[in-house]
Order: C-alpha cells, then sequence, then structure tokens
C-alpha cells in the first residue's frame, strides 16, 4: 500500500523556539517512518516580513541543519527549500484567482501580522495562505503537522481543494490538519497568554533552541507566573499552566504525574526543574546542529537531493492543474 503524504514547512524568520520544536519538527520525527514526508524551509513565506538578506541565507542553511539534528533523515524525507522549485509560486498564481479578498484578509494572522507591521502590509503578507495552501496542495498531501495557530490556514487550503475540485474535476487531494494534544500552543515566558514567537521583541519571551543551558535556567527564572504558589494546571493559572506544559512535552509524562511530582514544591524549585529538563534534550541537538554547519558541502548535498524528489512530485501536480484549466499544451 502507498504512504499517505505529509507535509509541513517552518519559515527561516528567526532562531526556532521551543514552541516551534513542541508544537511542529519534533512531532515530524515520529511520523517521518509511516507517511511519506516533504519538509520544507518557508523562504518565500519569510519574505513578507522584512529579512537581512545575509542572515535569511544563513538562517535557510542552519534550519536545515536543526531539521536533521532534532531527528529528521534526510535520506528517508525530503527537505528542501521552498524557493528551490518554481511550481510553489506557479501554483500560487493559479490558487490566487480561486480565492477571495475577504476570505483571505480574514486570516487571525493577516490580521496580527498587518498590526505589527503596520508600515508594511505588503500583498506577500495576504497572499500567505494562498501559497501555503500551494505548498500543501502540490504534493497531494494527506496530513500536515502543525501547532494550533496554522490551523486556520490548513482550513483555507480545504476550502481552495474542494472548490477547485468542484470547478475543474477532482485535481487536489483534501488535506486534514495534524495538531497534537499537548504544547499544539506554547505561549510566551512573559505573556502568558500570547503565543511564545520567534519574532517577539522581548529577549525573554521565548526560550531559542541555540540558547545555551544558563541562558535557557535564567528565563525559566524570570517566567511570569501567579500569586498562589500550588503548581497544578488551570485555566485561571495561564502561567504555571505554560510551564507544566513545557515540563511535560520535553520530560515525555503525563500532566497528572507532572503535578505530583511537583506537590507541596514552590515555584523556585519547579521553574528550575523546567529549565533543566529543557536544557538536557536541547544539549545534543545543539552539538549535532553544530556538527552539520561544520560541513556545508554534504548539508547542501542533502538539500538538492530533497529539492529533486519535491521537484518530481510538484510538476506532476501542477501539470495536472495546467491541464485542467486550459492552459494550451502542445
Ligand atoms: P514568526 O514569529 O516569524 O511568525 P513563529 O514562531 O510563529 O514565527 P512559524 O514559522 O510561523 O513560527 O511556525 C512554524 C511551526 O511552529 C508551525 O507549525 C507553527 O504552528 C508552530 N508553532 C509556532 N509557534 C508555536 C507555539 N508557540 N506553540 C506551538 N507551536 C508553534
Ligand atoms: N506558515 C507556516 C509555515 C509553512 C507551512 C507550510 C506549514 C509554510 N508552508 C505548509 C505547513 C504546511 C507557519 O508555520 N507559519
Amino acid at each position: 500500500m502507498e504512504k499517505k503524504v505529509i507535509y509541513s514547512a517552518v519559515q527561516p524568520s528567526g532562531n526556532l523556539t521551543i514552541g516551534n520544536y513542541v508544537g511542529a519538527v519534533r512531532n515530524w520525527v515520529r511520523l517521518q517512518s509511516e507517511y511519506e514526508c516533504f519538509f520544507a524551509i518557508a523562504d518565500m513565506h519569510a519574505i513578507t516580513v522584512r529579512q537581512e538578506p545575509a542572515e535569511l541565507r544563513r538562517r535557510t542553511l542552519e534550519l536545515a541543519a536543526l531539521y536533521i539534528a532534532c531527528g529528521i533523515n534526510p535520506e528517508e524525507c525530503a527537505l528542501y527549500v521552498q524557493s528551490h522549485i518554481p511550481a510553489h509560486a506557479e501554483l500560487t498564481w493559479v490558487l490566487n484567482s480561486i480565492t477571495y479578498v475577504g476570505e483571505a484578509s480574514r486570516m487571525t494572522q493577516f490580521k496580527d501580522k498587518s498590526a505589527k507591521h503596520a508600515e508594511n502590509v505588503n500583498m506577500g503578507l495576504m497572499d500567505y495562505p494562498v501559497l501555503m495552501a500551494a505548498d500543501i496542495l502540490l504534493y497531494q498531501t494527506d496530513c500536515v503537522p502543525v501547532g494550533a495557530d496554522q490551523k486556520q490556514h490548513v482550513e483555507l487550503s480545504r476550502d481552495l481543494a474542494i472548490r477547485f475540485n468542484n470547478r475543474y474535476g477532482e485535481t487536489f487531494k483534501v488535506p486534514e490538519p495534524l495538531i497534537q494534544k499537548g504544547g499544539a500552543r506554547i505561549c510566551s515566558l512573559q505573556e502568558s497568554t500570547k503565543k511564545m514567537s520567534k519574532s517577539d521583541e522581548n529577549p525573554n519571551a521565548a526560550v531559542f533552541l541555540s540558547d545555551d543551558r544558563d541562558t535557557i535556567i535564567r528565563k525559566f527564572k524570570r517566567a511570569v507566573t501567579d500569586s498562589d504558589n500550588c503548581i497544578r494546571f488551570a485555566e485561571e493559572k495561564p502561567g504555571i499552566s505554560n510551564l507544566l506544559q513545557i515540563y511535560c512535552a520535553f520530560k515525555g509524562c503525563t500532566m497528572p504525574e507532572a503535578e505530583r511530582e511537583f506537590e507541596g514544591k514552590g515555584y523556585g524549585d519547579f521553574k528550575l526543574a523546567v529549565g533543566e529538563v529543557v536544557a538536557d534534550v536541547l544539549a545534543p541537538v545543539q552539538e549535532k546542529q553544530r556538527q552539520l554547519l561544520a560541513d556545508k558541502k554534504q548539508l547542501s548535498e542533502y538539500l538538492s537531493v530533497g529539492a529533486e524528489r519535491a521537484f518530481k512530485a510538484a510538476r506532476k501536480t501542477l501539470s495536472k492543474v495546467y491541464r485542467k484549466i486550459g492552459f494550451w499544451r502542445e
């Protein structure tokens, strides 16, 4: 039986946070042997907000190394850079013609990013979810493992696939979002109701996969909590609940197990334990990433093998799309 297809990506728009790790990349590792996987570095998405060219170039390779350091096997999965495959931009153009301005402008991320970058509300920012739909639909994807914040975008991809299929005949597989239960939304350490984000201006809000042990422990020590001194998961305790979620995700335990472990303990001890477990998990990932970045030739070889696989799959879908919509071909 043919394997089902998984597609996901992360933008090289900054250092990855533990939110990206727990919400996305770590889950890909579990799925890679069971599915046919395409994992991209979404550089075309990244330029919808201003990027420094030299940094974008450096981060692209760092992100490739990080995927592999986290456990993605580049020989098993197609690991590639989005801009290496022109079909992404080409399908975006076609999908643009069946996307309504109204639905694109209703996307939460578009509204948030427009408010945050008021001086640069560009067409790309609005088109971002259409490019994401093109990414997903090109590979006849079954499942899209992402964090909770991306659910709305995957739903738009579904709507566009269904709309296209209805208008032109069966062409795209209709994808499903795959959002795990624990850790799908890790929050900022400084504002417990806000998503932890790699582009947050406050350096203490996010823990980066590149942070050293002391920095990680310091950031957790400074994390905001509430005034009582009880370590349990509860809606009215967003700070402690967020830390508990992080602890469970990194320790690999359940919420009741974590609550039991810290019964009667103070916030100080708890925060230190969270920092330590995160630092323990990240240390080998950082070391592996360093080793991979030392051999850039090998890394770029992995990316070109990945791009070759992606190219073939993407072309197949794009040719079908062009035929269906009536673009003349010999
Ligand atoms: P930016 O701040 O540049 O918008 P980001 O940190 O939101 O970036 P993305 O590149 O947009 O990161 O997201 C990559 C993946 O990580 C997506 O699947 C997204 O859902 C997931 N993700 C991002 N932040 C979190 C979070 N705080 N908790 C869980 N998953 C997350
Ligand atoms: N927009 C995504 C990154 C992304 C993506 C994708 C995720 C680009 N293309 C396709 C899943 C499928 C984000 O996480 N911000």
